[in-house]
């Protein structure tokens, strides 16, 4: 038995072309079933619905063989484990679907630029804690982190902090709330994590699998 770990939404919608190319079909609608183990038509394939930020966790523990989840999360993940191949994990593939990236963003009556000039401390909110660190460091800001699980636009309207880091995709969002994008840290694209062990054991069904999808990968912006 393969078991493929997935979350609902962008995620799951997004891998379903890569799936089929790999003659998987999930036979439930995650939206309309409240099943967490979903059969496909393959008798030998299942998916898993975890939370996003669970994937990597799933997959190094061997409670899935491989799982999908963004780049962000990947890095938090490696970044408690001292890499990902410390924690177990494969990443041969980026798909390159459900794309975004992580940005600074302040208050639009924040001066970011200044604060930083006058070497000031800044608070920073983020669920992303080891990205907004080592980004700040390369920088040579000095910031307090604020670890949250969601909702980090609000961080800056409440006083809760100066700037959050964030996943950005449209920026409406963040327009909503009153906020400005003022750098953009790194690109965002889901990747394929594969567990070692795995891969060693069912080596031919998980390489069809990581074949059939690599022929998949919707194509590199500009080419
Ligand atoms: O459930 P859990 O907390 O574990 O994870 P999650 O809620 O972040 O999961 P999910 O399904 O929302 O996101 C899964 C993955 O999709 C993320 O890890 C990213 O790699 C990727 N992705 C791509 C995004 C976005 N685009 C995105 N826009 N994840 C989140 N967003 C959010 C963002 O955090 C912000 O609140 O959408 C909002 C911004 O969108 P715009 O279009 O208004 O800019
Ligand atoms: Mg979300």
């Amino acid at each position: 038995m393969i078991t493929l770990a997935l979350s609902k939404g962008r995620i799951f919608d997004e891998i379903m072309p890569l799936l089929a190319a790999a003659g998987i079909e999930v036979l439930e609608d995650p939206e309309k079933s409240r099943k967490l183990i979903l059969a496909t038509n393959q008798p030998d394939v299942r998916v898993v619905l975890v939370r996003a930020s669970d994937v990597p966790t799933y997959v190094q523990y061997g409670g899935a063989d491989m799982g999908v989840c963004g780049k962000d999360t990947l890095i938090e993940h490696s970044a408690e484990w001292g890499g990902a191949a410390r924690a177990g994990l494969f990443l041969p593939l980026d798909l390159r679907i459900a794309r975004c990236r992580v940005s600074v963003a302040v208050r639009s009556d924040f001066d970011y630029e200044h604060a930083v000039r006058q070497g000031a401390r800044l608070r920073v909110a983020s669920k992303y804690t080891a990205i907004a660190r080592d980004f700040f460091a390369t920088k040579g800001v000095h910031v307090d982190m604020i670890k949250l699980y969601g909702s980090m636009e609000l961080a800056p309207l409440t006083g809760l902090a100066d700037a959050i880091v964030d996943l950005v995709s449209t920026g409406n969002t963040l327009k909503a709330n009153h906020l400005v994008e003022v750098e953009r840290i790194m690109d965002i694209s889901s990747h394929l994590v594969v567990n070692q062990a795995a891969l060693k054991l069912k080596q031919a069904p998980l390489r069809r699998i990581i074949d059939a999808f690599a022929s998949a990968i919707p194509p590199a912006e500009g080419g």
